[in-house]
């Protein structure tokens, strides 16, 4: 039996697959070569059930031996500690790591989802446009000038920042080559294939289930 147990949801429909965030924790084992095994809460009563694991009823969280995580931003931080393959070791590296985990959690993630919000949910107008436009076009003008955000070479920076960018409605919103070749590139790791693979096929081994 592992150590480390990564939990998400039992099921979900069929949007979302591919996109739950138990897939950033997946991916970051698969790199770093932990052992790992995936254990699940029930989708329904999702806002009731496990709010001592995950306060706000969502997924995922981490155990860890004695540790218990949750928010995908710090079990990747969690994960990163175990493992040069994430994130380096030298203070310079290590610092522009953490600098670009939080960025992309709070100057794109922090943008991107509720204006993807607005956008799924029909709203006339997204006012959010504006300042995700804005977002993006930076990132744009960083990834033409280099080809990982930190240390010149692929961590967990680039996985998260990746996984947040590859959400096809962000894609199609303006012609930005360098964002989705960065988005290509590192999506096209083997790592990241094998985690979303595995998310797919839970999922769809949950369909017709009794629940
Ligand atoms: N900030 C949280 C967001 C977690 C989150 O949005 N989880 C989604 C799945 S990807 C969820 O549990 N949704 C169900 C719900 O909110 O009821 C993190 O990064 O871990």
């Amino acid at each position: 039996m592992s150590e480390l147990i990564i939990w998400t949801l039992d099921w979900v429909p069929e949007r979302p697959r591919g996109f739950v965030r138990d897939l950033r924790l997946r991916w970051a084992c698969e790199e770093a070569e932990i052992p790992y095994e995936v254990k699940t809460v029930p989708f329904d009563d999702r806002e009731t059930n496990h709010l001592a694991q995950q306060p706000f009823g969502q997924v995922p969280f981490l155990n860890d031996g004695e540790i218990q995580i949750f928010e995908s931003g710090a079990c990747l931080l969690h994960l990163a500690r175990k493992s040069d393959k994430l994130m380096p070791r030298d203070p310079v590296g290590e610092a522009h790591t953490l600098q670009w985990v939080i960025a992309a959690l709070n100057s794109i993630e922090m943008v991107s989802v509720p204006w993807w919000f607005l956008e799924v949910t029909g709203t006339k107008d997204n006012g959010l446009a504006g300042w995700l436009e804005s977002r993006l076009d930076h990132m744009e003008r960083i990834l033409k000038e280099r080809e990982w955000l930190a240390a010149d070479r692929f961590t967990v920076a680039d996985l998260l920042m990746a996984d947040v960018l590859r959400v096809s409605k962000l894609r199609v919103f303006g012609n930005r080559p360098a964002s989705e070749a960065y988005v290509t590139r590192v999506t096209d790791r083997p790592a990241f294939k094998k985690a979303y693979t595995e998310q797919m096929a839970h999922f769809e081994a949950a369909d017709g289930k009794p629940v």
